[in-house]
């Protein structure tokens, strides 16, 4: 049998060693998923506050519950470790690591780049290699392929198979899992292909092969760049219904009734997260590269980008409507994590509204039930939530509600405030038309 074969018959027999580089939110999961598929998985992190938890037998992760770390580990399936030349022992390798923006807006590719560097010093004849961070199309080829190869002078698709899969995790979500959601998988050669389909798809229930690792980049960016685009689309609607005096939420509900050839989005106070807002952009600098100019992903990006201004614009004249001047009012902002019902801040929005209302002069506080400090990282301030919400309600000259958590009471919130702003529509079955309401 040739290397290939050999591979492919040790990842089909669960024989085969497997390495998660990077145990966040996407590699966690998939270590999981293997291990319970009956591999022997090591996840290899340089965080060793990770480790040391995972060894002390707690998942640090909110989509693993810890007594699944806990027997995994003890039947051996699991391991975690520091040490980057574990990585020399494994035969296949899924590389799981953060793609954010640098502070300039463009790619931040150092995450990748030093995974990648630290494979680079164990790869043998005999390994597949899977990148499942999101990224531009071409990264698998031009950054894996050239540094798994160049220093090791492995033939890829003969000694060394490398592939694209893009994660599709959506933190806290229950019915779509990393088990169940369908995989993507696209190689540099057909034969890498081959071996990454039989590893994952000895573990995942659906495996989706494409003609190549550039095919599989660009779809996942698709699945964002549609969804960042539609939002842009709504909070242009929105604004566009403000000046036409017509209910932006009373016509995407209509809209919503046509049962074919529509999808639901509703505007808001902007965009949050660490894909959607970031995702369109590795694309839209790779096109910049090659002198072509990604117009809708910037326009949706700048019409995102300026909504929390038009909110705190919106709070501005709704408050002079009701003859109160916004500087020097108390201000409170309700939920601030960047969707709701998650502890995730990253990108969020509401740090932009707050940042914009303190600027004209506002006295503005937050409260957040999962969100207990903020920091501002570009003005460098931070901000703890307040303890009681409804006093805080009660003292306030107005609510601008940001993130629509569910754990809030919105008829007391209501009948507690003197006014406010809902930028999330979270009123309307409570409040239609009320004269201390104004919605986005
Ligand atoms: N948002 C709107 N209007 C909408 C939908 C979202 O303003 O109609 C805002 C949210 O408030 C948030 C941001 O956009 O600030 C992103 O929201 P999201 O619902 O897209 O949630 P994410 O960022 O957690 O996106 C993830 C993505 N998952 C992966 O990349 C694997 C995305 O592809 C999923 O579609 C999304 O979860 C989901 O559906 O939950």
């Amino acid at each position: 049998m040739n290397t290939k074969e050999t591979l492919i018959n040790k990842l089909q027999n669960k024989s085969a060693k497997i390495g998660i580089l990077g145990m966040g939110y996407v590699g966690m999961p998939l270590a999981v998923v293997f291990a319970e598929a009956g591999f022997n998985v090591l996840g290899v992190d340089p965080d060793r506050r990770k480790v040391d938890t995972f060894n002390k037998g707690v998942s640090y992760i909110q989509d693993v519950p810890t007594e699944k770390v806990v027997r995994l580990h003890k039947d051996g399936k699991l391991n975690m470790t520091a040490d980057f030349s574990a990585l020399k022992e494994m035969d296949a390798v899924s590389i799981c690591v953060p793609t954010p923006l640098r502070h300039t807006g463009d790619p931040d590719m150092s995450f990748i780049n030093s995974a990648t560097d630290q494979l680079a010093k164990y790869v043998h004849k005999g390994m597949v290699v899977v990148l499942e961070s999101t990224t531009y199309p071409g990264t698998t080829r031009e950054v894996m392929l050239t540094r798994l190869t160049e220093q090791s002078g492995l033939k890829v698709g003969e000694d060394i198979f490398i592939c694209f899969s893009p994660e599709r995790v959506d933190p806290g979500r229950e019915d779509w899992t990393t088990f169940n959601t369908p995989k993507v998988i696209g190689g540099i050669t057909k034969d890498c292909a081959d071996v990454a389909i039989a590893w994952y798809g000895g573990a995942i229930k659906t495996v989706v092969p494409v003609s190549s690792a550039e095919a599989a980049e660009m779809a996942k960016l698709l699945e964002n760049t549609f969804r960042m685009i539609n939002i842009g689309l709504v909070n242009e609607l929105a604004i566009m219904c403000e000046r036409l005096g017509v209910d932006v939420w009373e016509v995407i509900d209509a809209a919503a009734t046509k049962p074919f050839g529509f999808m639901k989005f509703t505007p808001g106070p902007g965009l949050g997260g660490h894909c959607i807002p970031i995702d369109p952009l590795y694309l839209s600098w790779k096109m910049k590269e090659m002198n072509y100019n990604a117009r809708f992903i910037e326009l949706a990006s700048e019409i995102n980008t300026n909504m929390p201004r038009y909110v705190v614009n919106r709070v501005l004249d709704a408050m002079n409507d009701r003859g109160k001047v916004l500087k020097g009012s108390k201000v409170l902002v309700l939920g601030v994590a960047y969707k709701p019902d998650i502890d995730d801040v990253r990108e969020s929005p509401a740090l932009d509204v707050i940042a914009l209302l303190k600027k004209k002069g506002a006295d503005v506080s937050y409260h957040d039930p999962y969100i207990p400090i903020i920091h501002h990282e570009k003005e460098d301030w931070k901000m703890e939530t307040v303890k009681d919400v409804m006093k805080a309600v009660k003292e306030s000259d107005a609510v601008v509600i940001v993130t629509n958590h569910k754990a809030y009471d919105y008829k007391a919130i209501l009948d507690s405030a003197s006014f406010i702003f809902d930028s999330r529509n979270a009123l309307s079955k409570i409040a239609k038309d009320h004269p201390k309401v104004v919605k986005l």
